[in-house]
């Protein structure tokens, strides 16, 4: 029997079945059928001990053509920069604030007041949540407990990537995915200080409370044990008796639990029925004066967005005739053009006989919507949904006239001796169509030199997520703002506008 020993003039690579030399046959020495038996084991040493240049040379030729090959596609393949952001520092800045302490006095640390509100509502757009965000964190500063913030987790529909592209990969990603409160606000709801000299706890986020308020210090709230006796009532009715309930309890911690939505459908504190209606007026002249409106405030990273973007909006018409604001904000007028899954949205509103929403609602403000007479329980007159579409999802034309009125009425407004221009206009929309490109040349048409859409600001990968945030902020400085009615989108631009102390004249709808 004769020996073919790797390295041996007699050796050659073992061959594949089909009879070719392949890839791994250079690395099959001891594969040899004569490496049996007590020549067993000399074949590894010899394969080792042994040189071939040829083998090498091949082995070396694969080496380098793969480095080739990786070094090109790697200079080829361009890196995407449009990808979430990891938010890294904004989880570690929030697990750092300082109320997050064990050690202080009371009414924090171990021996403080907690309310987690984890009825609060989820997976759904931003503003549905800041509604409660805000109004909860009003409700234990009165009840003197410290409120728990939420991360925010996203309706999947509105966030700005696709799965694929969601942190941790194309499988695995978070879905949906979440954001840090911080980012898309500032003030006590997100940890920040209250006023200076008031000792009200500082909120706190819910990996502290569930360190600071372990499961056998908790008392369970269900909200269907509270919200039968007052569902209906005014939204301060309903507010007292859920502080009163906090403020009294003895137990240090307290979780609000959502009833089964087989008995309620919006187990909130809050619900959406109050909040579509005008029972939740009466909380607001508390609520606009309540350290939870004056302290809230803009992230850092929504006014870096505005920040960068802001020369956009510098006005590029011929210079006005009559003295003008150097400010861009003093001459635009903001219009929410809500579009997308607001054409359901706008059919079931019709359908329910929909009143405008929350802060829209308030009387000072120009624009009313009164419901049309002959609806029937879920449904509506073909005419009365006619009324509703032409508002809630309006035609360019009456998009054009409500703009030419608002802006009318505000110019008429002006003091003795005040001159008010506004010739710079932005849309903020949700719209992925195009449509609102196609705006532009309507109104280029009718004299405005300055058009700029959400479309055209630019963002990084933090702003682009906190995107909605950045437009509400623009809309809320704009001296003229047109809304959506229904829309709580809207309604929360309406609130931080009157805190501002714009006029009521300058908050419109269509
Ligand atoms: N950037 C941007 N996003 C918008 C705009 N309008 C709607 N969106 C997106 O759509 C979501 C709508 O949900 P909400 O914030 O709850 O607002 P809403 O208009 O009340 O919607 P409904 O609750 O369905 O009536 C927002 O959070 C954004 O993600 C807009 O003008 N600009
Ligand atoms: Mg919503």
């Amino acid at each position: 029997m004769s020996t073919s020993l790797p390295g041996s003039p007699s050796f050659r690579p073992a061959r594949s079945r089909s009879g070719r030399f392949s890839f791994f046959d250079l690395f099959r020495g001891s594969s040899s059928p004569s490496l049996t038996g007590k020549n067993r084991g000399k074949g590894y040493r010899a394969y080792n001990s042994t040189k071939s240049p040829r083998r090498w040379w091949y082995a070396g030729a694969i080496v380098f053509l793969l480095f080739i090959f990786v070094r090109y596609h790697r200079s080829t393949t361009p890196i995407d920069l449009d990808v979430p952001p990891t938010w890294e520092k904004l989880w570690q800045y929030e697990k750092d604030l300082p109320q997050h302490n064990l050690d202080l006095p009371f009414p924090e640390g171990r021996h403080g007041r907690y309310v987690y509100f984890e009825n609060q509502i989820q997976r759904l757009g931003w503003n549905n949540q800041l509604n409660e965000v805000l109004m909860n964190t009003w409700l234990a500063y009165r009840s003197k407990r410290a409120y728990v913030f939420h991360h925010y987790w996203w309706k999947h529909e509105y966030y700005p990537w696709p799965r694929a592209k969601a942190r941790g990969g194309k499988f695995w990603g978070k879905w949906p995915p979440i954001t840090p409160a911080n980012a898309l606000l500032a003030g006590p709801s997100v940890g920040g200080p209250w006023g200076p000299g008031d000792d009200a706890p500082r909120s706190v986020n819910i990996e502290y409370f569930n360190k600071v308020c372990p499961k056998s210090e908790r008392r369970i709230v269900n909200t269907n044990d509270v919200k039968p006796a007052i569902m209906w009532e005014a939204g301060d009715v309903i507010f007292d008796a859920w502080e009163k309930l906090l403020r009294d309890a003895p137990e240090r911690c307290i979780v609000v639990q959502a009833a089964s939505r087989k008995i309620d459908g919006y187990p909130q504190v809050f619900d959406l029925f109050l909040w579509g209606s005008d029972r939740i007026l009466p909380l607001w002249e508390g609520f606009k004066n309540s350290p939870v409106s004056k302290y809230l405030g803009t992230s850092p990273i929504v006014k870096s967005a505005v920040d960068r973007n802001e020369y956009l909006f510098h006005p590029r018409g011929p210079r006005s005739s009559v003295p003008a604001s150097n400010n861009p904000y003093d001459r635009m007028l903001a219009i929410h053009l809500r579009r997308g899954d607001y054409k359901e949205a706008c059919m079931g509103l019709a359908n329910w006989n929909s009143t405008f929403y929350s802060w829209n609602l308030l009387p000072e403000l120009p624009d009313k919507f009164s419901t049309p007479p002959g609806y029937t329980w879920g449904k509506n007159t073909p005419e009365n949904i006619e009324i509703y579409f032409e508002h809630c999802f309006p035609t360019d034309n009456f998009i054009l006239e409500k703009i030419r009125s608002s802006r009318r009425d505000y110019i008429n407004a002006a003091k003795p001796g005040e001159h008010r221009v506004l010739d710079v206009l932005f849309f903020l929309t949700n719209d992925k169509s195009g449509w609102v490109e196609s705006l532009k040349e309507k109104f280029r048409q009718e004299g405005w030199y300055t058009i700029v859409t959400t479309h055209d600001l630019q963002l990084d990968q933090e702003q682009k997520e906190v995107g909605m945030v950045v437009d509400m902020e623009l809309a809320m400085k704009a001296a003229v703002f047109i809304g959506n009615g229904w829309s709580s989108f809207t309604s929360n631009i309406v609130h931080r506008r009157m805190l501002d102390g714009k006029e009521p004249i300058s908050t419109c709808f269509y």
